[in-house]
């Protein structure tokens, strides 16, 4: 054990919002982390001469944000980012190549999104109407660029229970000038006739192509496909995960029961279990397209785009050099 100091201000804030969902959606939690990660380069380069320390401190603050939320693998990829691009025999040398390095991640971020979108918008028609589950800035970006390309789109809105991600989406879509039905998720298969494609987003990818997201994903594409409704999931390159790709399964975060029922309810009914699984896994069969910024792909192929960007293993530049911890999880 040594006597380091704890994470930063910065990255304990950064953790707890990831944590608690004041930070959501996986592009967003990736890029709050690589920020995180860019301040505690900034903080301990200013308390700190010896390259180990200011090493251990940056490792540290990425494993404190790697055990924040286990599924969306935007996070780790993040970290594998901007850890794996730290370098140099001095602190400033260390500390610029990992602040820029989180610079670098999060311009890419931004500009995946907007080249995802513009290849999603080309799915959708002029007077075509969107099915949407949660809420996925991905999935937001293809609607955001066909709005952009003078094409009338309209969406049917699931609440998304238990958060009622819906609602931001509802929100978000009306700003953008779309015609918004707001519906309850149990009413999904009643208003699938009513939609061209269903369209959500993913925290992860795995190399089979199976779309992990948000609880409720995969009971819809199971509706769309009986009603003949295509499936189209947007998902930039860092929702690939690359841990799959060695036969590891995703960990499905199970949220608390406080997000289900209240504790009156709860008193009132008597002993029960509540089970809050926050994402399920829709297999490939499933799934029409995956929209990335690289194109869009049938989810069977995904895996060849996997193996180009992440070679056959994925490091974990959070963990100390000689730690050997194993990367599996509980499993959906
Ligand atoms: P973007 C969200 O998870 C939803 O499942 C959404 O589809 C996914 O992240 C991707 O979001 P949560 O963080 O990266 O709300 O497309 O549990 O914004």
């Amino acid at each position: 054990m040594t006597n380091d100091p704890p994470v930063s201000d910065a990255v304990e804030s950064t953790a707890a919002d990831i944590a608690s969902m004041e930070i959501r959606g996986a592009a967003t939690i990736a890029s709050a982390a690589a920020d995180a990660v860019a301040a505690q380069a900034r903080e301990t380069a200013d308390e700190t001469a010896d390259p180990e320390a200011f090493e251990r401190a940056v490792r540290r603050a990425g494993r404190r944000l790697y055990d924040t939320r286990p599924t969306a693998v935007s996070l780790p990829n993040a970290l594998r980012y901007t850890l794996g691009r730290m370098e140099g025999d001095e602190v400033d040398s260390l500390r610029d190549s990992v602040i820029g390095a989180a610079t670098a991640f999060t311009d890419r971020l931004g500009r995946a999104q907007r080249d995802l979108g513009r290849v999603g918008a080309n799915r959708l028609r002029d007077g075509d109407t969107v099915m949407t589950h949660c809420h996925s800035t991905d999935a937001l970006a293809c609607v955001e660029h066909a709005v952009e390309q003078g094409k009338d789109v309209s969406a049917i809105v699931k609440e998304t229970r238990p958060r009622n991600q819906g609602h931001i989406t509802a929100r978000e879509l009306r700003d953008m000038g779309v015609d918004v039905t707001l519906i309850v998720d149990s009413a999904a298969r009643r208003y699938l006739d009513d939609a061209d494609h269903v369209l959500v987003g993913a925290d992860s990818i795995a190399a089979d192509g199976g779309v992990v997201n948000k609880i409720g994903t995969s009971a819809l594409a199971v509706n769309a496909r009986e009603r003949g409704v295509p499936i189209m999931v947007a998902a930039q390159t860092i929702k690939l995960h690359p841990d799959t790709l060695t036969g590891h399964t995703v960990e499905i975060e199970m949220r608390d029961e406080a997000e289900v029922i209240d504790a009156d309810a709860r008193e009132e009914i008597g002993e029960i279990a509540v089970e809050n699984p926050a994402f399920d896994v829709t297999p490939p069969r499933y799934v029409d397209a995956i929209v990335t910024e690289s194109g869009q792909f049938p989810p069977e192929s995904i895996v060849t785009l996997m193996r180009e960007l992440f070679g056959e293993s994925a490091d974990r530049p959070w963990e100390e050099p000689d730690a050997t911890t194993d990367a599996t999880g509980p499993t959906a």
